[in-house]
């Protein structure tokens, strides 16, 4: 595959027609990006750092080990698998962390919705009832906003709950819940396990590798089961539960005439009042002023994905578009909170118009404007930032917008949307996903995940993506995963039929759906947890997560999340394929995580770096998963007669199919 190496041109690794345009012109040429300094960097990655073997913990170091080596083991004795392992250990700490303060924000967010001190509102109350109840909240003959109120501040104390389990683990299957009591991996507070590991992982405490992964295992539960689920279910039912939606996706989301924002980073609170602000008749009324057709804002990264999941906002650009939104001159201000903003985007503003504006105190960086987000005024602090970019509109320069490049995409797919539109919106139900699962028209799931770097040739997601569907693979994506294949044209009904094998292309098409699924943001990976309890529950797949015919990867990833992510799902049961991970320094760890770990979780962790062979070996495990329930057997084709079709409308499936059509932007 094609792999970026030092010096090399690294316009052999763009295939994304709107990234080559863009870097064609003479007003992208006068900017530096992530480009050029892969091209320029003098030096190879440290292969110390790459196998997770350079330790700087104390400092008697800095040492770098090399496993089987006497000589090379740390000035302390630490050996290989030590250091691999505690530096593995604090990505998945950082990566839940994270996660865990983007959640505390929302519950926070949440807390003030409920008692009535921001724009927003308590939208889905069926929800707000399932999670009361899940938190042992009482909801007969009370206000939403008091029962929203009451779990808000029971999520709230489990951030710092010293003892006990966190309430959302018992929505797992039940036999999950049980291999996470024997293997004492069950998160009792979701601080409580970053800072701990934290400590287990300072000089002189936890010496013993697999004992290290233990509490790396309960650390990133804490994140999937508990923060990350938690942020998503309160954010739908503050925001509202995605449906499906149409919208548009890519460069050329940008318009001309219009002043242009984009949202950039994680937490929606910020994006949500922005969406508002944007229809306010003050700041119109300013857009009018400056000769503007209107104020068009449009996603970066994943609050491009939760406002696209809500709203079918557009989105202009994925992690590694974030420069290019910025080079095409025609963006007024990017507006970022945290995670996954790079710093350089305050450089390649430099001279143009554009303003970079920071709004959280946690998130500051040079040459950006600071407009903090205040948290009992959002609607004030949405309207300061966009009164500010609308001014700019009058100073834009020289701009060029590859505007042929913007693709349709079918969003929305939350649990409840796959419930529904499976089941119907009466009967929601995983029946026919399984059934189709066991009859094997489809031969299981693939969740693809994460996000995208400069390190390999940007059709990745596209290559395994494709393999997975010729395969009757269903694929779920979040994250920028999903707007990689987004833009590659796999998010519409159309593409089934040119992607798909037989059976997977005929279910689509007779629900009319994409098949390559969008479930949402990075945080959102928790509905895909939610999903495969789903399917458990439903029966005939097994009784544990690690029966499932599925199988996850986040081939490019490149955030601490991703690695937090990746842990949560094996060790709740699923597969998981990456790229690479920084562990091949130590046999050991590396036997661990690409087999041990299956012993103590029911999954484990897989590497290659070849996109081919990412598919194949996510297909291998699913069909592994199939010999093991017997049902791997080789199925007559069969077309849906009308009868077929008529059992699936039933249940509203039509209707999901055309209710698709809503919010085309
Ligand atoms: Fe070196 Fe041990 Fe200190 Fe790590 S903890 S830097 S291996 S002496
Ligand atoms: S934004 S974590 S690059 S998915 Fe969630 Fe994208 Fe990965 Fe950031």
């Amino acid at each position: 595959m094609s792999k970026a190496k030092v010096g090399c041109s690294i316009k052999d690794i763009i295939t994304v027609a709107s990234t080559k345009d863009l870097l064609n012109q003479e007003l992208a040429k006068q900017v530096r990006t992530a480009y050029n300094r892969i091209e320029d960097r003098g030096v190879s990655a440290c292969l110390f750092g790459s196998g997770g073997t350079c330790c700087r913990i104390c400092n008697m170091g800095p040492c770098t080990v090399i496993d089987g080596v006497d000589s090379m083991i740390g000035v302390c004795g630490a050996t290989a698998s030590t250091v691999v392992a505690r530096n593995f250990a604090r990505i998945v700490a950082a990566g839940t962390a994270a996660h865990a303060d983007h959640a505390r924000e929302m519950v926070r967010g949440f807390i003030e919705t409920a008692k009535g001190k921001t724009p927003h509102d308590i939208q889905d109350v069926e929800k707000l009832h399932s999670m009361a109840e899940t938190f042992g909240v009482e909801i007969e003959g009370r206000d939403k906003n008091d029962i929203a109120l009451e779990l808000g501040e029971k999520a709230l104390a489990e951030f710092g709950q010293q003892e006990g389990t966190l309430s959302m683990l018992k929505r797992a299957p039940e036999k999950v819940q049980e291999m996470w009591k024997e293997q004492e991996i069950e998160p009792r507070g979701v601080d409580r396990e970053v800072v701990e590991m934290m400590h287990r992982t300072h000089m002189g405490v936890d010496q013993d590798y697999k004992n290290i992964m233990k509490q790396a295992a309960r650390c990133s539960l804490a994140d999937g089961w508990g923060a990350s689920m938690l942020s998503t279910e309160l954010t739908d039912i503050m925001f509202g539960t995605p449906v499906p939606r149409r919208a548009l996706i890519d460069l050329g989301v940008l318009k001309e005439d219009q002043v242009n924002v984009t949202v950039h980073g994680h937490e929606p609170l910020l994006a949500e009042s922005l969406c508002m602000a944007a229809e306010d008749p003050e700041i119109l009324e300013l857009v009018k002023k400056v000769g503007a057709k209107g104020i068009n804002l449009a996603g970066v990264c994943c609050t491009g994905n939760e406002i696209l999941m809500r709203r079918g906002i557009s989105v202009a650009g994925s992690f590694i578009n974030q420069e290019m939104v910025l080079a095409t001159g025609a963006v007024e201000a990017m507006v970022v909170d945290v995670q996954c903003v790079m710093q350089s985007v305050a450089q390649v503003v430099k001279g143009k118009h554009t303003d970079i504006i920071t709004t959280n105190y946690r998130a500051k960086m040079p040459d950006a404007v600071h407009m903090q987000f205040e948290e009992d005024n959002p609607l004030g602090s949405a309207k300061a930032i966009l009164s500010r970019a609308v001014k700019n509109y009058k100073n834009r320069g020289e701009m060029y917008i590859p505007k042929d490049q913007k693709f349709d995409i079918v969003v929305g797919f939350s649990h409840e949307t796959i419930n529904n539109m499976l089941g119907g919106r009466f009967r929601g139900s995983y029946r026919p996903l399984n059934d189709n699962i066991i009859n094997g028209r489809i031969k299981g799931v693939g969740a693809m995940v994460g996000c995208e770097h400069y390190k390999y040739s940007d059709d990745v997601h596209f290559k395994i993506a494709v393999e997975l569907l010729k395969n009757n693979v269903l694929v779920l994506a979040t994250g920028c995963a999903a707007q990689a294949l987004g833009r590659a044209g796999l998010m519409r009904p159309e593409a089934a039929a040119k992607y798909c094998g037989e059976g997977l292309a005929e279910v689509c098409e007779t629900i009319g759906m994409p098949p390559v699924l969008h479930v949402g943001s990075c945080v959102d990976n928790s509905r895909l947890l939610i999903a495969l309890t789903a399917m458990v529950k439903e029966g005939g797949l097994g009784d544990k997560i690690s029966d499932l015919p599925a199988c996850g990867t986040a081939p490019l990833w490149m955030s601490e999340k991703a690695v937090a992510i990746g842990q949560y799902f094996v060790s709740s049961g699923a597969h998981v394929v990456f790229q690479n991970l920084p562990v091949t320094g130590s046999k050991e760890m590396t036997e661990y995580l690409l087999e041990g770990m299956k012993d103590d979780f029911g999954a484990c962790w897989a590497v290659s770096e070849d996109p081919v062979k990412i598919a194949g070996k996510m297909i291998a495990a699913i069909d592994e998963k199939r010999d093991l329930l017997g049902i791997n057997k080789k199925q007559d084709r069969v077309l849906f007669d009308m009868e077929m079709r008529r059992d699936l409308d039933a249940g509203g499936t039509g209707q999901a199919v055309t209710g698709m059509g809503c919010g085309h932007k």
